[in-house]
């Protein structure tokens, strides 16, 4: 019925086909005859825009008619995958492109394969940010993302005997998605000084003065819903040198070079994105990027408020923005600097405004990942919002002393600066004062930050301002479109794909649970998915897997605190384990092939070590002849968000293996459960409350809790631990002795373990580990009763939509209702 309302679809698979051809005889300037898979790919993906910008339009124009309470997403990071079978989907149009391109002689398939992915993000946190944009768009929120449009995405990984190697991904070359605003453009500033005025009405205002100028330049992505014409924004900023190509003056007095340099040194501001998952490094330029993208940001929001010429005071009922982490913080003080400077509000009115405007999301305990800013540097690149923060500090700390007086620990403990040499400002502090709500990720990880790190803002200000959001996933990708035989079967059983807007309705699935032909198709599906990954596999790593193998898959960026380690140690052992059994005894054994997959930081050296090992370890067990088919260890090269969408469908099993009370959440546990896979892992993130939906029996758990991680650490400080696990000193013994290459290069992960406090407690949790992997093995061979398993797991899994997640930010947070479609044309 939605699609009555859609006005801009093609009308069959010969319009779909004029506009194909057209824009290869056109816009590409060649001729149907030389037209390759990349130029079919190029015309598509044309033609399907200009659809999207037409429901893109009509979808601005309502909401700026309609005029309620807007959403925006501040994130640095959005992992967005490619965007062309999406489309496809989710404007309902894939079949008909599919006989359309079919008539022209193209596999829809090979065509999708040619995109590349558009991969502004590290993991988690940029992944969750896109999932958002889907759920916004598909329940009709009036919302828009705003981010950085990177020169340069996430790095693209090569492994090279066994090493990673980092090559830049440059992906602007063709980008068929992206609208350039040059009409669109705010300029920014940097530098300077602060200067105080008399105004006339006698009151003293500071000016910011002088420093440098950069553009921001907007491109619009557009994000269509799913089976609405709701097509929202993502706007990305580019940095542009304000002056125009060339600061002409230079140029002219014949300083050729400096004017260039100055150019590219504003270029550089969106050139590439950080690497660094989890980790703050505080350099110079990032910071810069974090205002420019947050200034950009703000000026255009409240450009678009002002406007509807409303009373500030009713900013708050129109605007809400959200922060994804820390990184939009200083959005805060630009928005109180935008208030009290430049429109002249008092400073608690203004304040007011602004904490009620803002939400922020928190996504780490880790103390490493926390930003911080030196307050040298900040006083530096922004003196007017150093003063602003101290300002802020200032009443909230009067706040603070009010409510509990003489507390000068506690004084020492909130605040904004911390007196450190040299003093730093804390972004997270920042944020919470700044904000109306402060939100976690997973039931437990929100538990632990309101008892840990930010204990003492929950006596400050109440129970109420924290709470709780668990992360959620879109079934349109993770389901829909990356399995989409699994989707055609759930279908079928649920009378439609209302599943996929409602994704409660899996639970019909388990009336199912024992219709033999149900299950035989299931079986297929996921046999099918996992021969399209082994010859993946086969075709980039010439290691050759068993489909019928139990597939073992950990794929996430790489951390000491996932533990990947403790996977290849696993598998090690599981390696000397076989070696020494008599041949007999091997044949009763259940194949398996343990997939691993993610990206090191470039600069993160264990985490480079811990992919040298997998592969190291890979090279002599997949070519041991005594092993074959019973165990094969595999590194899938640059995984990403394409490379997900095979990986994830094909899994058996699935590790989420973090010590206990480190993942925030974790998103790709939900979309393997999703994809009919089950979980090894801890007691951690959304672990636990997967584990709830689909109850106990349907995953295997194991490892310390996280009550019982501090104990543990302080033991291994205080010599009081347990002594190294046998079955782990085993497999340390035979790193040493050289079987996986120089044993020199794992030396600092065996340290870490047995030398140096075993932080991630992969000693204390290895036996649980192993035993654990056993059961699975056991329940492996029950395949009917596997079968089982998979099916119910996934018929529970309705909770975790993104679209569950998303009406509960618009419902708890942002006090925002969807936009009726169809009413106002
Ligand atoms: C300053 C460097 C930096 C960069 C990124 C610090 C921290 C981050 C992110 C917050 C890390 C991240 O991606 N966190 C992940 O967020 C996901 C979405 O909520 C969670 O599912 C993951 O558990 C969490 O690790």
């Amino acid at each position: 019925t939605w699609r009555k309302h859609q006005t801009s679809g093609f009308k069959d698979k010969d319009g779909f086909e004029r506009e194909v051809v057209r824009h290869v005889e056109t816009t590409l300037a060649r001729s149907l005859y030389n037209c390759d898979e990349a130029a079919a790919y190029s015309a598509t993906a044309l033609a399907f825009r200009d659809r999207l910008i037409l429901e893109w339009n009509r979808t601005q124009q309502r909401q700026t008619f309609v005029d309620s309470k807007r959403v925006y997403y501040l994130s640095l990071e959005f992992l967005m995958g490619r965007a062309l079978d999406n489309a496809m989907l989710n404007v309902g149009q894939k079949e008909l492109a599919k006989v359309g391109l079919s008539e022209l002689g193209f596999r829809i398939e090979d065509v999708i394969q040619q995109e590349h992915d558009a991969a502004l993000g590290n993991g988690g946190l940029g992944r969750l940010a896109a999932c958002f944009l889907d759920s916004l768009a598909s329940l009709n929120y009036p919302a828009w993302g705003y981010g950085l449009r990177y020169r340069y995405g996430i790095f693209k990984q090569e492994i090279i005997d066994g090493y990673q190697v980092e090559v830049p991904d440059y992906w602007l070359d063709f980008n068929p998605w992206e609208f350039p605003r040059h009409d669109v453009t705010v300029d920014i500033q940097f530098y300077g000084s602060v200067e105080k005025k008399t105004n006339d009405a006698g009151r003293t205002v500071c000016h910011w003065e002088g420093g440098e100028t950069v553009k921001a330049v907007a491109y619009d992505m557009p994000i269509p819903g799913h089976a609405t014409p709701t097509t929202n924004n993502l706007r990305l900023w580019s940095s542009k040198a304000a002056s125009g190509e060339f600061d002409f003056q230079k140029f002219n007095s014949g300083d050729y070079e400096s004017s260039v340099a100055d150019q590219q040194r504003a270029e550089t501001i969106s050139a590439v994105l950080y690497p660094n998952d989890n980790l703050d490094r505080g350099k110079e330029l990032r910071l810069k990027q974090q205002y420019f993208w947050v200034a950009a940001s703000l000026y255009d929001i409240v450009r678009r408020f002002k406007k509807t010429k409303r009373p500030w005071n009713e900013f708050p009922e129109q605007v809400a923005i959200q922060l994804n982490d820390t990184h939009p913080t200083l959005a805060i003080v630009e928005l109180q600097r935008i208030l009290v400077d430049l429109e002249g509000l008092e400073w608690d009115e203004a304040w007011n405004i602004v904490v009620n405007t803002f939400g922020y999301t928190n996504h780490t305990v880790l103390p490493e990942a926390l930003e911080k800013w030196s307050v040298p540097l900040v006083q530096h690149l922004l003196p007017r919002h150093l003063q602003i923060i101290y300002d802020i500090n200032l009443f909230f700390l009067q706040k603070v002393e009010r409510k509990f007086p003489g507390d000068v620990q506690l004084l020492r403990d909130v605040s904004i600066i911390e007196e450190s040499q040299p003093k730093m400002v804390r972004m997270a502090y920042l944020a919470i004062v700044g904000s109306h709500k402060v939100n976690g990720v997973a039931e437990l990880h929100s538990e632990l930050i309101q008892a840990t790190i930010f204990k003492d803002f929950v006596r400050i200000f109440g129970p109420d301002k924290f709470t709780n959001v668990t992360n959620g996933i879109t079934p349109r990708r993770w389901l829909h479109q990356a399995n989409p035989r699994l989707s055609e079967l759930i279908a079928s059983k649920t009378g439609g794909y209302g599943f996929l807007k409602d994704l409660t309705q899996l639970n019909q699935l388990e009336l199912h649970v024992n219709d033999k032909q149900f299950r035989k198709e299931w079986a297929e599906i996921k046999y099918a998915n996992k021969v399209r990954l082994a010859k993946h596999i086969t075709a980039t790593t010439g290691i050759t897997v068993n489909p019928t193998a139990l597939f073992d898959v950990q794929v996430k960026r790489i951390h000491e605190y996932k533990r990947q380690q403790m996977n290849i140690f696993g598998a090690i052992h599981r390696y000397l384990t076989l070696k020494a059994m008599s041949p007999e005894e091997r044949q009763k054994q259940l194949p398996r092939v343990s997939i691993f997959g993610g990206k090191a930081a470039p600069g993160y050296w264990m985490a480079k070590q811990i992919i040298h090992l997998i592969n190291s370890v890979g090279a002599v067990i997949n070519n041991d002849k005594d092993i074959g088919d019973l165990l094969k260890v595999v590194f899938v090269e640059d995984y990403n968000v394409s490379k997900a969408e095979m990986i994830i469908p094909a899994s058996d099993i699935s590790e989420h293996i973090s010590t206990a009370g480190t993942e925030a959440s974790g998103t790709s546990n939900m979309k393997f459960v999703l994809n009919g896979g089950l979980i090894i892992g801890t007691c951690d993130g959304a672990n636990i409350e997967i584990t709830r939906e689909i109850d106990e029996p349907n995953i295997f758990l194991f490892g310390h809790l996280s009550e019982e991680v501090e104990p543990l650490r302080h033991a291994h400080r205080y010599g009081a631990a347990s002594p190294l696990d046998p079955d782990l000193a085993r497999v340390f013994e035979e790193i040493e002795k050289g079987t996986f290459g120089n044993p020199q290069d794992f030396a600092g992960m065996i340290s870490a373990v047995r030398d140096h406090g075993d932080y991630y407690l992969v000693s204390d949790d290895f036996s649980s580990y192993i035993a654990t992997h056993d059961a699975v093995d056991e329940a492996y061979r029950d395949q009917e009763g596997w079968i089982t398993k998979c099916i119910t797991s996934v018929s529970r899994m309705g909770f975790f939509s993104s679209d569950r997640c998303i009406n509960e930010y618009a419902e708890g947070i942002w006090n925002v209702e969807p936009l009726k479609v169809g009413e106002h044309a």
